[in-house]
């Protein structure tokens, strides 16, 4: 039996937008779904409870940081992720390709693999496919992800077919290294960079590997959002009906609607809970900084009408005057909002396909989102 199944349970009548269950060792997940970030294998500030209270059933963590601190072998020994972080839903482990790229200084990209400094202590590190792959069937998610690499933007047509190549040659390398392929799912990574006819060379090489789902990376790396939308109607048709569709590191509310329009059924994003560490959190009409002088006596909650804790107890000023004072419940209470209101969206995004009116809530989210909060 695979570890995951992945089924379709309607679909939308305007768009290519599918409401799904994706059904794993941990859990069954509605899809399309958002999935906090837990990099570190912690959701920043909040306890597993709070994060299964909000709705999240399935979290992203990353091999990179797990890899460098505690070290797999620490996760392994407690009993995989699940266990050392005492989340009971499903997890997903990204495969570091990305983070190495967006963290680590003084990266070497060759055919074998990618050779790094760590941020954290400077030491040289070498990670090939089938390092990242065996690092994450230690962590021992439900997910695990191929190791690629996500082409920079911008980047000229020679550099992302070369770099589209390696990434499709590494993704069998990952299929051929994965050592728990019944207890753990393995997606490939589709890239491309803004280039139509390499992300639809990408998709065929890729689903040629026949994984048991596919993410499509390498967007929302700095191109504008109408060649992000272009590249996802390019592609995403290419990708098998029957498998669940991932746009990695996306997760501004107008990109979940959009991507779901164009039929991805999962997202991860660090913005709602990084966002909320600042101070900004997301309104029906716009982000707003809670942080700024305009708030110092607003009474009114973070977004009225919200039944969040945070906004059903306190108010702007309280929140305010917390993140001015250094006082964590300030973060803890914006990331509490945050998470609540995408997974809110999501989930009327799952009822709106399945009453087919996906358009209808987009209109009207655009509707109030255009008028902008500040
Ligand atoms: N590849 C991987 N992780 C990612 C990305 C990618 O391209 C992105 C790009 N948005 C975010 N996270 N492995
Ligand atoms: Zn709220």
């Amino acid at each position: 039996m695979p570890p995951v199944h992945f089924q379709v349970i309607a679909r939308d009548p305007a768009s290519a937008a599918r409401l799904g269950r994706l059904t794993t060792p941990h859990g069954a997940i509605e899809t399309p779904v958002f999935m906090p970030v837990g990099t570190q294998a912690t959701v920043k500030t909040m306890t597993p409870h709070e994060v299964w209270d909000l709705g999240a059933r399935i979290l992203l963590s990353n091999t990179y940081h797990l890899y460098l601190r505690p070290g797999h072998d620490v996760v392994r020994e407690a009993g995989g992720l699940h266990p050392f972080m005492a989340w009971p839903g499903a997890v997903l482990t990204d495969s570091g390709g990305f983070q190495v790229m967006s963290l680590a200084p003084l990266r070497r990209i060759t055919e074998d693999g990618v050779e790094f400094r760590s941020h954290i202590d400077g030491a040289t590190h070498f990670l090939r496919p089938e390092d990242a792959v065996r690092i994450q069937n230690d962590l021992g998610a439900d997910i695990i992800m191929a190791f690629d690499e996500c082409t920079p933007y911008p980047s000229d047509r020679e550099y992302a077919r070369a770099s589209l190549e390696r990434t499709a040659r590494w993704a069998a390398r990952c299929r051929a290294a994965h050592g728990r392929p019944d207890e753990q799912a393995l997606f490939g990574i589709v890239q491309g960079s803004v280039y139509p006819d390499l992300r639809i060379e990408s998709a065929r090489r890729t689903v040629e590997l026949d994984f048991p789902g596919y993410a499509v990376g390498g967007l929302s790396v700095g191109e504008p959002k109408p060649v992000m939308y272009e590249m996802l109607e390019v592609q995403v048709p290419l990708l098998p009906e029957d498998r669940p569709r991932y746009l990695m590191g996306v997760g501004s509310p107008e990109d979940l609607i959009e991507g779901v329009w164009r039929g991805v059924d999962m997202f991860d994003c660090v913005l709602p809970t990084r966002l909320a560490r600042h101070g900004t959190v997301f309104t029906r009409r716009g982000r707003i900084t809670v942080r700024g002088a305009a708030y110092a006596r607003d009474w009114a909650p973070l977004e009225e009408g919200c039944t969040c804790y945070a906004c059903r107890h306190f108010s702007r000023a309280y929140i305010r005057h917390l993140l001015k004072a250094d006082e964590i419940l300030g973060m803890r209470l914006c990331t509490i909002h945050n998470l609540h209101f995408l997974l809110r969206l999501m989930e009327d995004i799952r009822q709106a396909i399945a009453a087919g009116r996906l358009a209808a809530l987009r209109r009207d989210f655009y509707a109030l989102w255009e008028e902008g909060a500040e």
